[in-house]
């Protein structure tokens, strides 16, 4: 099956290309014309998800999905939230986001948070949506180098090491992104 994956982060692309296996061949956004940065404007993940498998569909009306994913943390309330990938500035400064995030929870004894994905799928016109969810905590300090984001400071539940320390196949084993693609494989072949 073809379909677009509408995303510009390449963590994201090789992720999802890694659990879908064979079966799929994911179009990027620039295979289809799309440059720019398609505008993030919803207050939820949800929304979020809708707006950019949107964009794609009605400028190319290709098959194509979206994930939008946010890092909430219990004792900030969900923060970061929907608004992780601009928590510290108004790009995507991964390392200024975990200093901000290490800033907030200084002292915090209550480090639990999780992770959650929101795919928003477009087949034949039709919009459906999936989640992918791991609960983990938030380190004390920043550990590994593998994986994006806020990966160097997330600790899955019953694991000891952050998602950082651990290879491709073993994050996407458990998390969020892996978990929601999993479900949008199960709904695409339904
Ligand atoms: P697209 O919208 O182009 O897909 P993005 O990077 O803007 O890419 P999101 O808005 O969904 O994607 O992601 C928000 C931020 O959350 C992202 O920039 C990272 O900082 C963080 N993030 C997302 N998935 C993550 C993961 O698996 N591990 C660590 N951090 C992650």
């Amino acid at each position: 099956m073809k379909i677009v994956f509408a995303t510009n982060n390449a963590h994201k692309l090789s992720e999802v290309r890694a659990v879908l296996g064979e079966g799929f061949e994911l179009v990027t956004l620039k295979e289809v014309g799309i440059t720019e940065d398609i505008p993030e404007t919803g207050s939820t993940l949800d929304e979020n998800a809708s707006i950019k498998s949107h964009y794609v569909y009605e400028r190319t009306g290709l098959d194509c999905f979206a994930d939008d994913t946010g890092l909430e943390v219990e004792a900030l309330n969900g923060a970061p939230g929907v608004r992780s990938a601009r928590y510290a500035t108004d790009g995507h400064d991964f390392a200024a986001n975990n200093r901000k995030l290490l800033h907030e929870l200084e002292g915090v004894e209550n480090r639990k948070a999780r992770f959650r994905t929101v795919i928003s799928l477009i087949r034949g016109g039709v919009e459906q949506r999936v989640e992918g969810i791991v609960n983990g905590t938030i380190a004390t300090e920043e550990s590994g180098c593998e994986g994006f984001g806020y990966d160097p400071l997330f600790i899955p539940e019953g694991k000891s090491v952050t998602f950082a320390e651990m290879s491709a196949e073993e994050k996407n084993a458990i998390s969020h992104r892996g978990r929601a693609v999993e479900a949008l494989v199960r709904i695409i072949k339904a």
